[in-house]
C-alpha cells in the first residue's frame, strides 16, 4: 500500500527513518480530502436529481434542513469533521515534535550555506563543500546557518526541509536507513545560481564511514566516489565566473563560428571592444551597444544591421535562454578593452558558413 501510493504520488524513495511516517500522514490527508470531495460530489448529484424542480408535482414538501433526520445527520457530520481535524492535528503535532528533536547521541554536523554552496564542517575538523558524508543507520543532527541570504536545505529522499537563515541557527536531523547518495537541493530562491546550489548526502556503511574519517574520499566505495565527483563538478560549474560561462554558452550556440573575441575581423563583428561602443548602422545612424542593443541583435538580427555586414546571423529567439544572454553580455564586458582593428572584414561574407572560429578563444 505504502509503495503503491508512493509511486502514484511520484514521491522519491523513503530513505530516512521518519520518511515513511511523514508519507503516511501525507497519504491520509490526500485520501481523506479526495474521499471527502468524492462524497460531496455524489451527495450533491443525488440532491440535484432528487430535489429537481418538477413541473407537475408540487405536492411533495421539501423536508427542510431543520427536519429531525437532517438535523441528526448534520450533527453527526460535524462531529466527524471535528474528529478528523483532531486526528490530523494529533498526528501532525507528533510528527513535528519527532522532526524537531534529534535523538540523544546524534552526530552533529555544522552546515554553512552561502551563495551558492553548502559547506559541512565536522567536529573532528574536516570541512567539505557540497558533499555531506554520514554514517547510515545513525542519527545525524545538522546545525545550520547562512552567511548571506535565506536558503533552505532539502533532501527529498529523507523528507526533511529546513530554512537556513543568516544570523540564526536552525537544526534538522535524519537517520539514513541505507547507504547511498541522495541529492541536496536549495528550496529558497537565493539568487542567480540558486538552481545550481546542489549537493549530495553520501550515507556510508558505518565501517566505510570510519574508513572515510581516516582515509578521506579515496577510501570510500565506488558509488560514493562517483556521487562526490558529480557534486564537485556541479559546484565548479556554479562557481565559474559569468564571463567564462558566457564563453561556454557562445561556443554551445555556435556564435564563435562568426564572432571573435580577440578583435580579428570575421563574418560577424568582433565582440572585442563592442560593449558600449557606437555601432554604425546600415542605412545611417548609430546605436550604442548596450544590453538592449545586444539583446535585440541576438533576438532579431535584422532589426539593426551593423554597416558593411551581410544579413547572415540567424535569430536566437526562443533558442537562447536569458541566463545565457546575461553571461554572454558579461563576456563582452570583460573584453571591452581588448583592442580591435577595422571591424568590417575586407571581403564581406567570404568565410562562408560552418568554418571554425579563427583565434576565437584565445582568452
Ligand atoms: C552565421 C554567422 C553568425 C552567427 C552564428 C552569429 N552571429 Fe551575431 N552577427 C553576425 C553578423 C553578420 C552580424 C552583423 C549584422 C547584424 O547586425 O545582423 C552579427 C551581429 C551581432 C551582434 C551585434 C553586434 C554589432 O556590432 O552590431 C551581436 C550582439 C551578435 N551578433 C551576437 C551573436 C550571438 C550572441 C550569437 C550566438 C548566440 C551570434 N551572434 C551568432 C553573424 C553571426
Ligand atoms: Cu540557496
Amino acid at each position: 500500500m505504502n509503495e503503491l501510493l508512493r509511486q502514484l504520488l511520484f514521491l522519491p524513495e523513503q530513505r530516512a527513518s521518519l520518511a515513511r511516517e511523514i508519507d503516511g500522514l501525507h497519504y491520509v490527508v490526500i485520501l481523506v480530502t479526495m474521499g471527502g470531495a468524492a462524497l460531496i460530489t455524489v451527495i450533491g448529484g443525488y440532491f440535484l436529481i432528487r430535489y429537481r424542480r418538477r413541473i407537475q408535482d408540487t405536492s411533495r414538501p421539501h423536508p427542510g434542513v431543520f427536519a429531525r433526520p437532517a438535523l441528526i445527520l448534520e450533527t453527526l457530520a460535524l462531529f466527524a469533521l471535528g474528529f478528523i481535524f483532531l486526528a490530523f492535528w494529533n498526528a501532525g503535532t507528533r510528527q513535528f515534535i519527532d522532526l524537531r528533536t534529534a535523538p540523544e547521541g546524534a552526530l552533529d554536523v555544522y552546515v554553512t550555506a552561502k551563495q551558492w554552496m553548502w559547506k559541512f564542517s565536522y567536529p573532528q575538523g574536516e570541512s567539505m563543500i557540497s558533499v555531506l558524508y554520514v554514517p547510515a543507520r545513525r542519527p545525524v543532527r545538522l546545525v545550520m546557518t547562512s552567511r548571506d541570504v535565506i536558503h533552505s536545505f532539502f533532501v527529498p529522499e529523507f523528507r526533511i526541509k529546513q530554512d537556513v537563515l543568516p544570523g540564526r541557527v536552525t537544526t534538522a536531523w535524519f537517520e539514513a536507513t541505507e547507504p547511498g547518495a541522495y541529492p541536496i537541493l536549495c528550496t529558497e530562491y537565493c539568487g542567480t545560481s540558486h538552481s545550481e546550489m546542489r549537493g549530495q548526502v553520501i550515507a556510508l556503511d558505518p565501517a566505510d564511514y570510519e574508513r572515510w574519517l581516516v582515509g578521506g574520499a579515496a577510501s570510500t566505495p565506488a558509488f560514493a566516489q562517483e556521487a562526490a565527483a558529480r557534486a564537485e563538478a556541479g559546484q565548479a560549474a556554479a562557481e565559474r565566473p559569468m564571463p567564462a560561462r558566457g564563453e561556454d554558452a557562445a561556443a554551445r550556440h555556435g556564435c564563435l563560428r562568426c564572432h571573435t573575441l580577440d578583435g580579428t575581423p570575421h563574418i560577424g563583428p568582433t565582440w572585442a571592444g563592442l560593449y558600449r561602443s557606437a555601432v554604425p548602422l546600415e542605412g545611417g545612424g548609430e546605436r550604442i551597444a548596450d544590453e538592449a542593443y545586444i539583446t535585440e541583435s541576438i533576438m532579431d538580427p535584422l532589426a539593426a544591421m551593423h554597416r558593411g555586414f551581410q544579413p547572415v546571423m540567424p535569430s536566437y529567439l526562443g533558442i537562447i535562454t536569458p541566463p545565457d544572454i546575461s553571461a554572454i553580455i558579461e563576456l563582452m564586458k570583460s573584453i571591452r578593452d581588448v583592442p580591435r582593428g577595422p571591424v568590417v572584414p575586407e571581403i564581406p561574407g567570404a568565410g562562408g558558413t560552418g568554418g571554425a572560429a579563427p583565434g576565437g578563444t584565445t582568452r
